[in-house]
């Protein structure tokens, strides 16, 4: 009964759309389809483009200077990051970033280039640059990620420095913090930055980075989506890239960058794949004051953002213009 039920609503299927094929589980893949992600480069007239979570013009500044000598997409989107990473001001990212509820900074990162190699570290302290740790990773060794004392050992078997990242003034907001000590995210009142940067070179590749050092005063050893690929950033040559910002949970629980991009596979515009991944997240999750942001680029340089709660913002170089714009939100 159940067979004939399926054989009839796949046979009026048929009717419907003439050249649709049914495909068996079992059938080969079209290998004619595939194609390979460096004979795919982008029209000339798109030039170089970046695009960053929240208000990030000195991270796209140092990406752009890198895309305009010509440089890869990935060499932007790790000079680009770095610039926050060393920023004291910037308290969601590196230096100066607020730590976990024991007052350590622990950081996550992560990064993806155009054949879709990709390098993370999470549960990283002592050092400014997590995400060349990650880029290292992503070129040195054979994994895709290492976490907390391995990371860091790794870190300085290749050079790194070991630093104090915790600042006076994020310690001195910490000790405050201490005298309640609730843990409740608050949708953009605890202040965001965590950077997620995608960017096209002029050869048409896309690479994309994010970092952060994760929610204020999380319990120790508490990791987020930044540095986990497929949910705090994908990307795929030959379709685009994603960057996810804000609760990290409610982004791993649906892999959300990875489902940005592969929305926009489906044929969504970069714009409706960040808003249906954000309603993925509304539809599923207790959302109401708890933010999470997407921005997506692809492969034809149209790009989009989306977020639950309004206040998220992102930032595209272009064309030697830098614009900071609003994302539309869920709620108003
Ligand atoms: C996290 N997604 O650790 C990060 C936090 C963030 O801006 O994006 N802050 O969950």
């Amino acid at each position: 009964m159940v067979n004939r039920r399926r054989f009839l609503t796949l046979s009026s299927l048929a009717g419907l759309f003439p050249s649709f094929s049914f495909r068996s589980p079992q059938s080969p893949v079209d290998k004619a389809a595939i194609t390979h992600p460096s004979t795919n480069a982008l029209p000339a007239s798109i030039g170089p483009l970046v695009i960053s979570t929240w208000k990030q013009p000195k991270a796209n500044a140092a990406a752009q200077a890198v895309l305009d000598k010509g440089g890869r997409a990935l060499e932007a989107v790790e000079a680009g990051v770095r610039v926050p990473e060393a920023d004291p001001n910037d308290m969601s990212v590196g230096y100066g970033g607020r730590p976990d509820r024991d007052g350590h900074v622990t950081l996550d990162a992560c990064i993806m280039d155009e054949k879709g190699n990709a390098g993370s570290v999470t549960f990283l302290e002592h050092i400014m640059h997590p995400i060349s740790v990650a880029r290292a990773v992503m070129e040195k060794t054979p994994h895709v990620m290492l976490s907390g004392e391995g990371a860091l050992n790794f870190a300085l078997s290749q050079g790194f420095k070991k630093e104090n990242l915790l600042t006076p003034k994020a310690e001195k907001e910490w000790r405050e913090w201490l005298k309640t000590a609730k843990y409740k995210p608050i949708a953009n009142i605890e202040r965001h930055d965590t950077i997620g940067m995608l960017a096209i070179d002029g050869q048409g590749n896309i690479s994309g980075a994010c970092t952060t050092s994760g929610l204020a005063y999380k319990m120790r050893g508490r990791v987020g989506d930044s540095p986990i690929i497929g949910a705090g950033l994908f990307v795929d040559n030959e379709i685009g890239g994603a960057c996810a910002t804000g609760l990290g949970e409610l982004v791993m629980r649906t892999c959300g960058s990875f489902l940005v991009v592969e929305l926009m596979r489906q044929g969504r515009t970069p714009q409706q794949a960040c808003e249906e991944a954000a309603l993925r997240i509304v539809k599923k999750q207790d959302y109401k004051d708890i933010q999470v942001g997407f921005i997506a680029v692809n492969r034809q340089g149209e790009y989009g953002a989306y977020s639950i709660q309004p206040g998220f913002n992102y930032t595209v170089s272009q064309q030697k213009k830098t614009q900071v714009t609003d994302a539309k939100s869920y709620l108003k």
